[in-house]
C-alpha cells in the first residue's frame, strides 16, 4: 500500500490569508514539503545529455578569431545541461564543465577564486598551467588541479590549438554566495619542472625530507594520463568475469580524493561487453578519452566517440558499452567528495 497522502495546497487557504503571510515574508511549509522531500528518491531536473566534440570543437574555433584572450580572459563554451536552463551554467546541478581554447602564444591571465577547478586535457600539445609558480605541462589525458584560492595562469607554447575541459564546484560555491575572483600579478616560474611529480613518481618512495615537512593541502597537482592509462591496462589483466577497471585520483598523502567536493576517476571498458556502474547518490559528467561506443543514462540511449561529454543525474542508472574494436577509456567527474561530507553519499548495489 502506498503511503502517499495529499498534503494541503496553497490554493486552499484563503487568499487574504496566503497574503497576509506574503507581505510578512511567510510561507506555509506543507504545500511546499513533497517537493523539497521527495519521496525515496530525489527529482532531478538534470537531464542525461551529451556534448558531441563534433559539435563543440567548430564553435570553440569561431571563437578563437571572434573573442581575442585579451577581452575573454578564458575562451571558454560551457557545456549547460537544458534540464538545468542553459543560463545557469551547469553541466549537472553541481558541476560546471566548459570547453578552453587557447592559441599559440597566447596567456590566459593569473587569477585565483573561491571554486576549486580541474583541467582535463582534449586536444593539441604545448599548453601548459601554472599553479603558485609550478609549470604544469598539459598533454592529452592529463589531470591538472587548480584548488580554491590557488593562483593560476595558462600558456601555450606550441603551434596547434590547445583544448581542454574545465570541471568546477562553481554551481555550489554559487548557490552558497561565496564565489569571487582576484586577478593577479603574471607567475615568476619558481619551479619549471612540475616537482610534486617527481616527489610521488614512485608508491610509497618520497624524498626524505617530505618526512620533516607540514602536510601540504594539495600535494599533486598533475596525473599524467600515461601513468592511469598504465594503472587501467594493468588491472584490466586481472578482473573477475564482467568486471572493469575503474581507478580514482587520490591524494597521495591522504589516500582519499584529491579535492574537497568533485572527485575523478578514470575507467576501461572492455571490447564487447556492456558494463552497468553501481547506482550511486552521486551525479557525474563522463567524458570520452577514446574510443566509441554507447551509454545508457536512466534508459536515454546516447551514442559517444572520443572527446564527447555526457551528464548523468543523482542516483542515475547508467550501462557503458564500446562499439569499436578498441577499448573504451572514460575520464569521470562527479560530487561524491561533497556528499560523503554532507553524510549523504551512497552506492546501491543492486543490479537490474
Ligand atoms: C576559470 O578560472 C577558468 O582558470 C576556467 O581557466 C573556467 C569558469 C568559471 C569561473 C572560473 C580558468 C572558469 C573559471
Amino acid at each position: 500500500m502506498s503511503n502517499e497522502k495529499t498534503l494541503g495546497r496553497l490554493e486552499d487557504l484563503p487568499a487574504d490569508y496566503v497574503q497576509g503571510l506574503r507581505d510578512r515574508n511567510l510561507m506555509p511549509l506543507w504545500p511546499a514539503l513533497r517537493n523539497a522531500l521527495p519521496h525515496e528518491r530525489p527529482v532531478a531536473a538534470t537531464r542525461p545529455t551529451i556534448w558531441h566534440y563534433a559539435d563543440v570543437r567548430p564553435q570553440l574555433m569561431a571563437a578563437g578569431s571572434l573573442a581575442p584572450i585579451e577581452k575573454a580572459e578564458r575562451r571558454v563554451l560551457v557545456l549547460c545541461n537544458p534540464g538545468l536552463g542553459i543560463e545557469t551554467l551547469r553541466a549537472t546541478a553541481s558541476i560546471y564543465i566548459g570547453m578552453q581554447l587557447i592559441l599559440p602564444g597566447e596567456l590566459a591571465p593569473n587569477h585565483r577564486h573561491t571554486p576549486s577547478a580541474i583541467r582535463f586535457a582534449v586536444e593539441g600539445r604545448g599548453g601548459y598551467t601554472v599553479v603558485n609558480g609550478e609549470k604544469l605541462p598539459m598533454e592529452k589525458g592529463d589531470l591538472i588541479l587548480t584548488p580554491a584560492l590557488n593562483w593560476h595562469e595558462h600558456g601555450h607554447e606550441g603551434s596547434d590549438p590547445v583544448i581542454w575541459l574545465d570541471a568546477l564546484d562553481l554551481p555550489i560555491i554559487t548557490n552558497i554566495e561565496a564565489s569571487y575572483s582576484v586577478e593577479g600579478q603574471r607567475h615568476v616560474i619558481e619551479d619549471p619542472y612540475n616537482t610534486s611529480n617527481l616527489r610521488f613518481a614512485r608508491g610509497g618512495v618520497v624524498p626524505y625530507e617530505m618526512l620533516n615537512r607540514q602536510r601540504a593541502p594539495y600535494p599533486l597537482l598533475r596525473f599524467p594520463w600515461c601513468d592511469v592509462k598504465a594503472t587501467l591496462d594493468a588491472l584490466a589483466h586481472r578482473l573477475p568475469p564482467g568486471g572493469f577497471a575503474h581507478v580514482a585520483y587520490v591524494n597521495p598523502e591522504t589516500g582519499r580524493e584529491c579535492l574537497p567536493t568533485l572527485g575523478f576517476s578514470a575507467l576501461k571498458l572492455p571490447v564487447g561487453q556492456p558494463v552497468e556502474l553501481l547506482r550511486q547518490s552521486a551525479s557525474m559528467v563522463l567524458h570520452v578519452v577514446s574510443g566509441e561506443g554507447l551509454a545508457v543514462i536512466d534508459g536515454h540511449s546516447l551514442p559517444f566517440s572520443e572527446a564527447d561529454t555526457l551528464a548523468a543525474p543523482t542516483h542515475a542508472r547508467i550501462t557503458l558499452s564500446s562499439s569499436g574494436t578498441e577499448p573504451v577509456y572514460i575520464f569521470v567527474v562527479d560530487d561524491a567528495p561533497l556528499q560523503r561530507k554532507l553524510g549523504i553519499h551512497q552506492v546501491f548495489n543492486e543490479r537490474s
